[in-house]
């Protein structure tokens, strides 16, 4: 690997300090197990992450947010962490690390890292003390152990469920062999979550803080913002029939958005500001309202919140519009940029999403037997033009991996293939997120599509991805990868990020049509094409013929 001589304006710098660079910033995912595997197991790795950063300069995103990569048993993909402070042998080593965040400042790319609050793997030195200690030892009060309910214990301490399925307790068995307590895990349960009324738990987090701060990161994700602090005797909470994981819009869930998880974050933002370089803390927060997620950027908190009702908004002009205002306003009236995203590691890909052909909730997936099936060709159109509209508001956007490439959601996997728990907990029932998780297509030709050198794939790729592949898109303006590289150098040149909204008539009432920094922007969400208002086109989702906007385009005028 070569290091680059990059002539960075000083203002550019990652180490910076009062740029706010988080505000405006294009933040690439990497889901590190499915990017590139430098070493040929199956599974992605860092210096697969380092070998590509040329490529992602060229894309023209400001920094990168790496998936979990610290040590774990991998049972949830890596959210599962047994040690916090340091690298699993899968992905490489500290020393991979320390040189990928070296190599992406000197391209002045920043890096976030994900932390995983909420809980640890079962494998965490904490939770084997835990289980090897007493009920009531102080080793089990760092997690949440509970007796359990009935004349011996042997029912859960409460009716929780886990996000994942199933129940939320886990019964443990007592050093002396005999049924004992139970421990509540909210996702798997071999992720048992933490006790954040314990200081110990707040102590020991500042340290793991402050060590990758030390490192040098710019910033963290932060898993499961919401799901911190637990209400008070723990009640027993049923969620609505259609309100998800979440608990539909009013409800109040005990274990979602606690008033007291905010304490925490003022704590780590004034923790982060001692460091210099605008260092950034990002909410993974899952909350039925903006204006609830907006809580999580209040002055003195959190930098970005995923504006998650955005993602889950309809393809529908007036819902657009109606979560766009919302957005800008809730987050704009505590002083924070709007952070969207269409894509993630949890969600099925906006590709597919966007012309799914029956309502399918978050969490489900997609997979063979799956009712409601997308339309690809549509879903691709779709997925062009909600990246262009996104890619135009002013705020932060996320990209997940791949959406550059227009990679749909991997509906044919084979049942023996699925890892994510969702799948296991549920008994088949859901599908669950693997169908967004597979390995990137690189080169049409070669094993793997360029993932690696020997094929190997953790989940194997679809043989369509070969048309798919980034050296296929490379150069062609036609590309999905072309058009984000024009996008994100428009949005840049521009300062769209920066700038503010303004609506303006786009001549039906199925255009999405706005001014943003100078630039004109129109989303065409009906069945008909529509006239084009004067000016130069810098941008379009499809190629255009004369003078009209088309169904699911979107242009961008100057
Ligand atoms: O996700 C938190 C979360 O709430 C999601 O799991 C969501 O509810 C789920 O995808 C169902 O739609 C974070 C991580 O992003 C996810 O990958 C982890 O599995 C989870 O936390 C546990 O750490």
């Amino acid at each position: 690997m070569t290091t680059v001589e990059t002539a960075t304006p000083a203002d550019a710098r990652p180490s910076d300090t009062g740029s706010e660079w988080w505000r405006t910033a294009v933040i690439y995912q990497i889901y590190p197990r499915s990017f590139s595997d430098s070493s040929g197991d199956g599974i992605g790795d860092l210096p697969g992450v380092t070998a590509h950063l040329d490529d992602l300069q060229s894309l023209g995103v400001d920094a990168i947010w790496l998936s979990p990569f610290q040590r774990s048993p991998q049972k949830d993909a890596g959210y599962d962490v047994a040690d916090y402070c340091d690298v699993d042998p899968l992905f490489g080593t500290l020393a991979d690390f320390d040189r990928m965040l070296a190599e992406a400042h000197a391209r002045s790319i920043r890096i976030i890292v994900d932390l995983v609050p909420n809980h640890s793997s079962d494998q965490h030195v904490w939770f084997q003390e835990a289980l090897a200690a007493a009920p009531g030892s102080p080793e089990r009060a760092r997690y949440m152990f509970r007796d359990g309910k009935g004349e011996n214990g042997e029912e859960a301490p409460n009716n929780w469920e886990s996000v994942f399925g199933g129940p939320a307790w886990t019964r443990v068995t007592e050093p002396d062999g005999t049924a004992g307590q139970w421990y509540l895990h909210l996702f798997d349960s071999s992720q048992p979550d933490f006790d954040w009324s314990n200081d110990e738990v707040r102590e020991e987090f500042r340290r793991i803080l402050r060590f990758w701060l030390d490192r040098g990161v710019d910033g963290f994700r932060v898993d499961v913002a919401h799901g911190l602090v637990k209400q008070e005797g723990l009640p027993d909470y049923t969620p609505a029939a259609d309100g998800g994981s979440m608990g539909g819009d009013e409800a109040a869930v005990p274990y979602w958005g606690q008033p007291g998880v905010h304490d925490i974050y003022r704590d780590w933002h004034e923790l982060l500001a001692e460091y210099d370089g605008d260092r950034a803390l990002c909410a993974e927060a899952w909350l039925p309202t903006i204006a609830k997620t907006a809580m999580w950027v209040r002055s003195d908190e959190m930098h970005q919140a995923f504006n998650f009702v955005f993602l889950e908004t309809k393809w529908d002009a007036a819902a657009l519009r109606l979560v766009i205002d919302e957005s800008l306003r809730a987050y704009g009236e505590v002083g924070a940029p709007s952070t969207w995203v269409l894509s993630n590691h949890d969600v099925v890909r906006h590709a597919s999403r966007l012309a799914l052909t029956a309502d399918i909730p978050q969490g489900f997936g997609v997979g063979p037997n799956t009712v409601g099936k997308p339309d690809t060709a549509l879903g691709l159109r779709r997925a062009r033009a909600a990246s262009a509209l996104m890619l135009a508001l002013p705020g932060s956007a996320y990209v997940y991996q791949g959406e550059e490439l227009g990679l749909p959601e991997v509906i044919e996997l084979p049942d023996e293939a699925r890892q994510d728990p969702t799948w296991f907990r549920t008994n088949g029932e859901k599908y669950g997120r693997d169908g967004c998780r597979v390995p990137l297509p690189w080169t049409a030709e070669g094993p793997g599509y360029g993932f690696n050198d020997t094929g190997a794939s953790w989940l194997p790729q679809p043989a369509e991805w070969a048309s798919l592949a980034r050296d296929v898109q490379q150069g062609d303006p036609a590309s999905t990868l072309s058009l984000y590289e024009t996008l994100l150098a428009e949005r840049r040149a521009r300062g769209l990020g920066a700038g503010a909204l303004e609506w303006v008539d786009g001549g039906s009432a199925d255009v999405v049509s706005f001014r943003n920094a100078g630039v004109h922007v129109l989303t065409n969400l009906g069945s008909t094409p529509v006239d084009l208002p004067a000016g130069t086109v810098i941008a379009a989702s499809e190629p255009l013929d004369g003078r009209v906007l088309p169904p699911d385009t979107t242009v961008w005028l100057a």
